[in-house]
């Protein structure tokens, strides 16, 4: 390959971010109010082809037909069932990863409760006790069904959270659908786009099997808390490092104009001799 073929090919990818795909994960999912008040997440798992990065199609496992699943929303106190529809060819259960729960709604199968078989339903209810960024996911053959997508957002609002101009969450994956943020790889990963000045808040959870160093370039992170837990002292930071499992919430000031790459920074996850892919996006500050 010649430097201009090499450097064509980079620009194209490039150019075609942020690329257009079928489907976005992710979507709020309003619950329905039962007559007793309690809230109900209805989540149907199932299986389908989902495309990553334009044109690349993978088989995918996910909650409502999206990766990642439907960001489940709550308060302190709040009473809450999650409704499972198995439609996946094998049994599944779903865990409420940092939320403390009754053990019989850990979901765990074989130590909690019985494997949801395809064609079930089981319903987790629970009161939500303590705040913060917590997931959702599988817990049945979950090195394959969480990295398939069998996972999502839960998360419990705080009495009092901080004043940000936008709340973010952003899925870390890795696995059969590739190098992932919220679903896609670069070029189809979504651009941050804030307003010169705002801050935003970004919820970092890691639901794949390697550790991801997330760095922003232009500005530096805030860590503010780690698990739903505030820290004592917030820390500034330039890279975070996201371990599997962990949420970890940072707070950006967009101080800086213009667009700034957002990138895990293990470089094998991010950019190879064909250009960026996985897990890149950037943060577009506008006036
Ligand atoms: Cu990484």
């Amino acid at each position: 390959m010649t430097p201009e073929e090499m450097d064509r090919i980079h620009m194209a990818v490039m150019q075609a971010y942020p690329a257009e795909t079928q489907g976005q994960g992710g979507a709020r999912l309003d619950p329905v109010i039962a007559e007793d008040g309690a809230k109900v997440f209805e989540l149907t798992a199932s299986e389908f082809e989902w495309e990553v990065e334009p044109g690349v199609f993978r088989p995918a496992m996910g909650y409502n037909g999206m990766v990642p699943g439907p960001e489940i929303r709550v308060q302190l106190g709040d009473r809450i069932r999650i409704v499972l529809h198995n439609e996946l060819s094998e049994p599944t259960a779903i865990h409420s990863h940092g939320l403390l729960v009754p053990n019989e709604m850990d979901g765990v199968p074989g130590l909690t409760q019985e494997s949801v078989m395809p064609g079930e339903t089981f319903t987790y209810e629970f009161e939500v006790r303590n705040p913060g960024s917590h997931m959702y996911h599988s817990h049945y053959n979950s090195a394959h069904q969480v990295t398939s997508g069998l996972l999502g957002a839960l998360i419990v609002e705080e009495d009092e959270p901080v004043e940000v101009d936008q709340d973010l969450v952003m899925i870390l994956n890795d696995g059969p659908l590739g190098y992932t943020i919220n679903g896609k790889g670069f070029p189809a990963t979504q651009p941050i786009v804030v307003k010169h000045g705002e801050r935003i808040r970004i919820r970092y959870m890691n639901e794949g099997l390697q550790i991801h160093p997330m760095h922003l370039h232009g500005v530096p992170q805030q860590m503010i808390q780690r698990d739903g837990y505030p820290l004592p002292q917030p820390v500034m930071m330039d890279t975070v490092l996201v371990a599997p499992g962990e949420r970890i919430d940072v707070l950006v000031d967009a101080t800086e104009l213009g667009a700034w790459a957002f990138h895990c920074h293990i470089l094998s996850h991010a950019e190879g001799p064909n250009g960026m892919f996985g897990m890149v996006t950037a943060m577009i500050v506008e006036e």
